[in-house]
């Protein structure tokens, strides 16, 4: 498993938190992909399409052996499991899962852009990623993670709901 990659996950209908701890552990059961670290649960107001229900938001870190490619095929397997319907541009779901981070790479491609485009200018992504990983550059971006999300306005949107509380990765998920 020779990839790093981190993936953010959000909710904001239905069970939030069961959407995604389900999805997390269906992540987990792929033999190709190992979830190695979590964050803690935020609830986040919505941004983009303001008129819905707030999110729940975290960001996990995998090791994989898929392409970039598969994995998204994955992610979006999972979505569609999830009853995901695609209605409103950046409105509600039960369930959406985007690739921000794969290893150091640049990817363009018709379906898929890595660094995830909009990952730098949202505190709902970065917050629980600098929890992860404090010191971890975005490629292309010359500033450091804490430097981006000093400069962001709507870190206040953001609140934790469900701290991560320590060592076990997995604790989160059985309660
Ligand atoms: N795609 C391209 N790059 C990627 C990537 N790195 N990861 C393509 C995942 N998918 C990627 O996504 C549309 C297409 O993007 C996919 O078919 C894939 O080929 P989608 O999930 O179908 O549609 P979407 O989620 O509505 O679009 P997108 O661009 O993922 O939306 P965003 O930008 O993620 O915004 N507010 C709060 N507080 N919390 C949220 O989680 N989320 C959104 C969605 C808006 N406001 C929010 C939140
Ligand atoms: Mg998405």
């Amino acid at each position: 498993m020779n990839v790093e990659a981190y993936i953010a996950l959000g909710s904001n209908m239905g069970n939030r938190e069961k959407h995604l701890k389900k999805a997390i552990q269906t992540l987990h059961f792929h033999p190709s992909i190992i979830v190695e670290n979590i964050s803690s649960i935020y609830e986040t107001d919505p941004i983009g399409f303001t008129d819905q229900d707030e999110f729940l938001n975290m960001v996990i870190k995998i090791n994989t052996d898929l392409s970039a490619l598969e994995l998204l095929n994955v992610l979006q397997d999972i979505e569609k499991s999830h009853n995901r319907k695609r209605e409103v541009k950046w409105g509600p779901r039960t369930l959406d899962l985007d690739i921000l981070l794969y290893n150091h790479e640049n990817i363009e491609t018709e379906q898929l852009i890595v660094p995830h485009p909009r990952m730098h200018e949202r505190a709902f992504v970065l917050i629980p990623l600098s929890e992860l990983d404090k010191n971890i550059r975005i490629p292309s971006r010359k500033e450091s993670l804490s430097t981006i999300i000093d400069q962001l306005q709507d870190k206040e949107g953001v609140r934790i709901w469900k701290q991560k509380n320590g060592v076990d990765v997995f604790a989160l998920l059985e309660n």
